[in-house]
């Protein structure tokens, strides 16, 4: 998979995609990220990439040019989504998708945003992290670029942990535990070193449903409320929501 991001601040991009988890998937081949500096694109002697908006108004808008000029120069993956606070909002779902994809491009914001033509006449789509205002669409662009990067073939060591993840089935994740079985007197549940594969896989349902009530009852909404069958679980647990 390609994924090219196009900013004003590549080295803080590079960064990000060079360490960790993304950084080993780029060593072995397993994804081709490929960051551009708006700024190379910028032909006048200042290489300025922004501009005082018409009609007045407070802040610097990023100049149409320099963006349309580095899309036809690097004719990037499509399709081209512009971070913003506007956009269609990021979740696991939307990052299955995009991990499904042969490429995408992601268009990093500055100041008060892009000029108007770039979004009407160059980009594909929005994406939006979450509602509230970034500096920059740098920071978006990294949580994009890891939540899709982790569900690529190969790239997260097991597959299990991507099946297992919170949202992957709609819940949240159960508890975790590991060594000392007894840390300060707090002691790990009883059922988790039974041995009893059956039971613990039980309990773990179990817990995801009470976590999932108690913290996002909405989640357990989207997925039509409690089964009868869940209802029972938690009640063998001596569980009530
Ligand atoms: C940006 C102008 C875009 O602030 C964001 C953002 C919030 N949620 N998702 C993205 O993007 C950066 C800054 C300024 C436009």
């Amino acid at each position: 998979m390609r994924i090219d991001v196009i900013t004003i601040f590549p080295e803080l991009v590079e960064g990000f995609a060079s360490a960790s988890l993304l950084g080993k998937a780029r060593r072995d081949g397993r994804i081709d990220v490929r960051v551009h500096d708006l700024r190379s694109a910028a032909n006048d002697p200042h290489r300025s990439v922004d501009d005082s908006p018409y009609g007045g108004g407070a802040g610097m808008v990023l100049k149409p040019e320099p963006i349309f000029a580095t899309v036809e120069q690097v004719d990037p993956p499509r399709p081209l989504l512009y971070l913003s606070p506007a956009g269609r909002r990021f979740d696991q779902a939307y990052a299955v998708e995009l991990a499904a994809l042969d490429g995408f491009t992601l268009l990093c914001g500055r100041y008060e945003g892009v000029d108007e033509r770039v979004r009407e006449h160059l980009v594909d789509g929005e994406l939006s992290i979450g509602d509230y205002v970034l500096a920059g669409g740098e920071v978006a662009a990294a949580v994009v670029l890891e939540a899709v990067g982790r569900l690529l073939p190969g790239v997260v060591g097991n597959q299990e942990s991507i099946d297992d993840d919170s949202f992957s089935h709609g819940l949240l994740e159960y508890p975790h535990y590991t060594r000392p079985a007894d840390f300060r007197e707090w002691m790990v549940p009883e059922v988790l070193t039974s041995g009893d594969h059956a039971r613990v896989a039980d309990w773990r349902r179990a817990q995801a449903l009470l976590r999932t009530a108690a913290h996002r009852p909405d989640l357990l909404e989207q997925r039509g409320g409690l089964s009868p069958d869940e209802t029972a679980l938690l009640t063998r647990f001596g569980l009530e929501i």
